[in-house]
């Protein structure tokens, strides 16, 4: 919904149009400088300054976005570092004046990408409320097609640190930084020591993108008012490795389910949980009590049967639509449930273990899938694991600093992932593991972060967000009690799982379940008029509700539908116990 717009309007100071800002001449005249508290360090290079305006652009049917038709100018220039010879190049999208509101919304990337998530649309989005947006290619140079997998090792043996450095928060930041003094400018809001006008700063990004949100909470919580985190791919160390611990876990258990018994399994644990919440409607919107209560042990000889047909591996990226996806064919199968499959769904429903049984890693909901699985290995008649190559990469490249992109699975065992998570923890602490749980000079300045996530998420554990969001209670609340010390983080830190909603992406197999559309006016809500996002809104998307607005319950509160069809957001300690998991393979503590 866009009706905060009109209300904004009457804080325009300036009559001039969009054509005659958006020049050349104009931006080179407003570029900022240091007296505009821009780093010091920072030199913009004047020759790079293009400027050219957008019409009538429109945006039809981005997950995150209602459709949208918008005007502006689109500006991007080049700065340096002293003694550099970087070059990274910014963009901002600059509404028209008449509709510009006094904001400005940085943006982020996905997978291995710092710009342009969200499909593209975050930076349509702002502009939709009146905001300056900014993205930035970190100086990969990502317009140039480059992702950043591409450019972390020098070469063999040679990380890039200062690739590394930006990619984890230093680019965003900058880019923040340098835009809102370019708004300021742009929009002759005044100078740092005359203006009289609040320009109100947000950020907003899912996956890669959610994981960069919450870094600028803990790194640079000086230039954001609101902050706006979906499905963080967050915990960087761990997670990179978790993209091939489904696979791993299986050989490691020795015995490879044919993948119709996922298939099978997965929707009979649909069916099974679905009225749990107290609405029948193909939607689990308590994977909490699915958990407790559906026991896959109770599909023991159960038949199974499907067609030939093929399984992708999944990658990185969005929902289905990942990143570098391998297909293999399977042929037809039936058969019947075995104590094996058993086994090893339940070793994947309840997370990577050491061989001690001590707890590594997160698992998926029970709703969710398992990420990558089995194949059939047509050459050897058999099923064997998937080798996710594109998330292998992490190991070798990242780890490893040896310039190869896929990983040989042979021999790897829980324990090696264990290492590798470890090991991913400690190099990247200070860049890229993305959990520093102390966000008290955020919270200090007043600044919101709403943070929420798919529970049907297969990519990453949505119970990793619970982790984090618990990490910062315990840290800033330490005295106070689980229900005391929620109270004091709503205030300024909310959490909301998405029923049904897979990996920043609505779920083909929940299609009934909604996805939040109108984050971005509960973040402007509560910053500037402090409505506190009690529940938000959640847009079904697909499927026979299409274009329903649903409620999602802030954490720890759940949702669950009374006999007479209304929700209530009720908490149950049994239900909050069942997404809280102890990490207790580590000797430190993991945020
Ligand atoms: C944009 O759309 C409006 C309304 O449909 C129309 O009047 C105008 O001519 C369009 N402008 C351009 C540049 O296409
Ligand atoms: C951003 O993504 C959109 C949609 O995928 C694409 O059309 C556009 O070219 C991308 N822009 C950049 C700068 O990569
Ligand atoms: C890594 O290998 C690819 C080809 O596989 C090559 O294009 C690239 O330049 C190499 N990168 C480095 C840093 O050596
Ligand atoms: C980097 O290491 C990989 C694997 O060890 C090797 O295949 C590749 O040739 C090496 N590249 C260079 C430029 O030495
Ligand atoms: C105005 O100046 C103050 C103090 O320097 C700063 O915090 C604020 O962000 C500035 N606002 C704008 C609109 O530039
Ligand atoms: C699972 O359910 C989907 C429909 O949601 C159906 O297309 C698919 O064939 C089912 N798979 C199995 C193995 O039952
Ligand atoms: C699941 O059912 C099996 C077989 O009845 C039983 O042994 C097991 O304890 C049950 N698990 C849970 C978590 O209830
Ligand atoms: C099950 O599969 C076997 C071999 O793959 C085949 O011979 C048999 O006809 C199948 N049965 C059914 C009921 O589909
Ligand atoms: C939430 O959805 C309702 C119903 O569509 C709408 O009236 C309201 O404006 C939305 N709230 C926000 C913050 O977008
Ligand atoms: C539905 O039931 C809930 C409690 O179960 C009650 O609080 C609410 O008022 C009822 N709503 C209607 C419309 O009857
Ligand atoms: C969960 O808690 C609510 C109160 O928040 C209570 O009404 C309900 O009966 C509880 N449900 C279960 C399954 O314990
Ligand atoms: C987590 O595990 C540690 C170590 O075993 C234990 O001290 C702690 O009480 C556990 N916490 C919870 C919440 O279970
Ligand atoms: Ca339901």
């Amino acid at each position: 919904m866009y009706s905060v717009i009109a209300a904004a309007l009457v804080g325009v100071a300036t009559a001039s149009s969009l054509s005659s800002l958006c020049t050349t001449d104009y931006v080179t005249s407003v570029l900022p400088t240091s007296s505009d508290d821009i780093p010091s360090g920072i030199t913009i290079d004047t020759s790079s300054v293009t400027a050219s305006i957008y019409r009538n652009y429109s945006v039809t049917g981005a997950t995150f976005w209602e459709d949208m038709t918008i005007n502006f100018c689109e500006v991007s220039f080049a700065y340096n570092h002293q003694n550099g010879d970087d070059r990274v190049v910014v963009q901002y999208w600059m509404p028209s004046p008449d509709v510009f509101a006094n904001r400005f919304l940085a943006t982020g990337g996905a997978a291995y990408t710092i710009n342009n998530g969200s499909g593209g649309a975050d930076m349509a989005g702002g502009v939709a409320y009146g905001a300056a947006t900014g993205y930035t290619d970190g100086g990969f140079p990502y317009w140039g097609g480059t992702d950043f997998d591409d450019v972390v090792l020098l070469g063999n043996g040679t990380a890039n640190w200062p690739a590394i450095y930006n990619w984890g928060y230093q680019a965003i930041a900058e880019m923040t930084q340098i835009g809102k003094a370019f708004t300021s400018n742009f929009f002759s809001l005044g100078t740092s020591t005359t203006n009289t006008t609040k320009l109100y700063s947000y950020f907003m990004g899912c996956s890669e993108g959610g994981r960069e949100a919450i870094s600028q909470a803990q790194r640079a919580p000086e230039l954001y008012d609101g902050i706006v985190a979906g499905a963080p791919a967050m915990r960087y160390g761990q997670q990179q490795v978790n993209h091939i611990a489904s696979p791993v876990q299986i050989q490691t258990m020795g015995y490879y389910p044919p993948s119709c018994v996922f298939d099978t399994v997965i929707n009979a644990t649909i069916n099974a949980c679905d009225g749990l919440d107290g609405k029948v409607d193909g939607v689990v919107a308590r994977s909490d009590l699915c958990f407790l209560n559906f026991n896959v042990s109770s599909m023991l000889g159960q038949t199974y049967s499907c067609a030939a047909g093929s399984t992708s591996s999944l990658g990185l990226g969005y929902g289905k639509k990942r990143k570098r996806q391998s297909t293999s064919a399977t042929p037809a199968q039936n058969g019947t449930i075995n104590a094996q499959d058993i086994a090893v769904i339940q070793d994947l429903l309840t997370g990577l273990k050491d061989s001690n049984g001590d707890l590594v890693y997160f698992p998926f909901q029970p709703t969710a899938g398992f990420g990558d699985t089995t194949v059939w290995d047509s050459t050897t008649e058999s099923w064997t694991i998937t080798n996710p190559n594109s998330n292998g990469e992490w190991v070798t490249k990242f780890l490893h600093w040896q310039n190869v992109s896929s990983l040989d699975l042979t021999g790897v065992t829980n324990d090696d992932l264990k290492a590798w998570m470890i090991e991913g923890m400690t190099l990247y602490m200070d860049s890229l593991q993305t959990t520093l749980p102390d966000l008290t000079p955020f919270y200090s300045k007043g600044g919101r972060l709403l943070h929420y996530h798919g529970e049907a998420d297969s990519s990453v554990p949505p119970t990793g967000s619970i982790h984090y969001h618990e990490s910062v209670r315990k840290i800033m609340y330490p005295s106070l009690s689980f229900e005391e010390g929620n109270t004091q983080l709503n205030e300024w830190y909310r959490f909301y799982l998405v029923p049904g909603a897979a990996h920043c992406a609505i779920n083909d197999e929940q299609p009934n379940a909604g996805f939040p559309r109108d984050n971005f006016e509960h973040m402007i809500q509560w910053v500037e008029e402090d409505v506190v996002p009690i529940t938000i809104n959640s847009t079904v998307q697909s499927g026979a509700l299409e274009g329903e607005v649903q409620k999602l319950c802030t954490w720890p509160a759940r949702p669950y539908w009374t006999d007479n069809g209304t929700m209530v957001c009720e908490e149950n300690a049994s239900s909050v116990s069942a997404m809280l998991w102890n990490l207790t393979a580590y000797k430190m503590p993991v945020y």
